[in-house]
């Protein structure tokens, strides 16, 4: 009986809830039947209070009898060896997943999250806006002709492309329909849509707490 734990902040302000990203691990243990636990550290003295678990002081880290990971994608990974539904056994579709997988966090997120801190400290137009929309137009593109980013289902690199791209103020310019439906049609998911509430649900009972 493996003891799967997520570990996410013990509270966040009302912005973040429903992004922070122990919700990807979350999410993929949804979609595959894994059993897990949610367990915290505190969001106050984060930049010094778990850097043995996690070098930077964020979250999400995971630990698994024995099995200590930091890094959401490696998480995913992680997860992912696990069962099919996340990823698929043969060599191509693995490779095929796994390459999408780092597309999510290395060529997308790379790009996205920059731009949106340039946003939050008031740079709305900022200098990496065309970067950022270069790259959401080659995903339109490829989204406009396929489904599926890997292997022709869903894998958890849809899981994690989606999760970036779900973020309303990136695709908050441009017309990108191909990239809507697929955003829509995976965060539709009973698993997303779980993983989401439980989140959310945690960090409000927090605020009982914090009051
Ligand atoms: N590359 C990391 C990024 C983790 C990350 O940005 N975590 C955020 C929450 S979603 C965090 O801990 N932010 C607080 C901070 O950076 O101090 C991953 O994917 O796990």
């Amino acid at each position: 009986m493996s003891d799967l734990t997520i570990w996410t902040y013990d509270w966040v302000p009302p912005g973040p809830r429903g992004f922070v990203r122990d919700l990807r691990l979350r999410w993929a243990c949804e979609e595959a039947g894994i059993p897990y636990a949610v367990r915290t550290v505190p969001f106050d003295g984060r930049e010094f209070n778990h850097l043995a678990d996690q070098p930077f002081g964020q979250v999400p880290f995971l630990k698994e009898d024995g099995v200590e990971i930091f890094e959401s994608g490696a998480g995913l990974l992680h997860l992912a060896r696990k069962s099919e539904v996340l990823m698929p056994g043969d060599a191509a579709g693995a490779a095929e997943t796994e390459q999408w997988l780092i597309a999510a966090l290395n060529s997308i997120e790379m790009v996205t999250v920059p731009w949106w801190f340039l946003r939050m400290s008031g740079d709305a137009d900022n200098g990496l806006t065309g970067w950022m929309a270069g790259r959401l137009d080659h995903m339109e593109r490829v989204l406009g002709g396929q489904d599926w980013l890997a292997a022709g289902r869903f894998t958890v690199a849809d899981l994690l492309m989606a999760d970036v791209l779900r973020v309303p103020e990136v695709r908050a310019f441009g017309d990108r329909p191909a990239t809507e439906a697929y955003i829509a049609r995976i965060t539709g998911r009973p698993a997303f849509i779980k993983a989401e509430v439980d989140q959310i649900a945690g960090f409000e009972a927090a605020d009982q707490a914090r009051a």
